[in-house]
């Protein structure tokens, strides 16, 4: 089975074991604080796709987001070595903790493979909806096997986009949803960055942005966007890397917007 095959099958396979668990009576542990939970279905996810991924690839490296909780090696430094790992497997086993534990839908499974550091694939799989997202670099993105693009969207005016709010980043980002909100069509916020991104690389979103996120959130969904035409920078429209935690996705035209809207919310 090609890298793509494995990826789609280990997203299907924790999806679908998830899905039967969400909202039932889940034991949330909590990790940092009350606002960032695990249960024992994100665990058991990670462990499905690891086992998957590294029975077809032992060579490969595996980063997944439960195991480095308890690693003892910083994130920081895992991601700056990364550019000497040959394969490198980015995975969130569950993306939108909250939602599955409270029985709200959109949370997703989330799996990259960086070559040397570069995003080359991307899968983001819900299961409440049955949606498989996939891209691959050179080969264009698809949902559940049908070819996806952004939205052509040119104007602010025309898109609806979404963020989300980590705990330490809240009061850095209510202020900017006046300026995003006087522009843009809507604002969502559904829970999931890697779902969020799926939807801009499908077009029904125009472009979404969020601070503190972790390379797991993002390494699913960096390629769908740009795979289906769109565009992925850090906050300022800097060049996107594994090791950058604020960023905008866009259809690319809207891009400049979303960065001017962020630069008034600095100031
Ligand atoms: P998670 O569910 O895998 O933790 C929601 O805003 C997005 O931010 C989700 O992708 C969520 O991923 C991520 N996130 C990570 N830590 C969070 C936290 N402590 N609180 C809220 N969202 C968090
Ligand atoms: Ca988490
Ligand atoms: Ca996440
Ligand atoms: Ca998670």
């Amino acid at each position: 089975m090609s890298y793509l095959e494995i990826a789609c099958k280990a997203a299907k396979e924790a999806g679908r074991m998830i899905r039967s668990r969400a909202g039932g009576e889940l034991a949330a542990e909590e990790k940092s604080s009350s606002f960032d939970v695990v249960t024992e279905f994100d665990k058991k996810a990670e462990q499905l796709i690891r086992a998957s991924i590294l029975e077809a690839y032992p060579d490969h490296a595996f980063l997944g987001e439960e195991e480095t909780y308890h690693s003892s090696r910083p994130l920081h430094e895992v991601l700056e070595a990364a550019v000497d790992v040959p394969f490198l497997w980015i995975v969130d086993p569950i993306d939108g903790t909250t939602n599955f534990v409270h029985g709200i839908p959109g949370f997703t499974v989330s799996i990259g493979l960086a070559c040397k550091g570069e995003l080359v694939l991307g899968v983001v799989y819900d299961p409440s909806r049955d949606e498989l997202f996939w891209a691959e670099q050179g080969k264009g993105a698809y949902l559940n096997g049908n070819p996806i693009k952004v939205s052509a969207a040119e104007h602010a005016a025309e898109c609806v986009i979404a963020t989300g709010f980590m705990p330490a980043y809240r009061e850095l980002n209510i202020p900017s949803l006046a300026s995003f909100g006087k522009q843009f069509r809507g604002i969502r916020v559904l829970g999931s960055a890697a779902l969020h991104m799926a939807y801009v690389a499908c077009g029904r979103l125009g472009a979404f942005w969020q601070y503190g996120l972790n390379a797991w959130d993002l390494a699913g969904g960096v390629v769908l966007v740009r795979e289906a035409g769109g565009m992925v920078t850090d906050i300022g429209g800097g060049e996107f890397g594994l090791s950058v935690q604020h960023i905008i996705c866009s259809n690319g035209k809207v891009h400049p917007a979303m960065i001017s809207c962020l630069k008034q919310n600095v100031q």
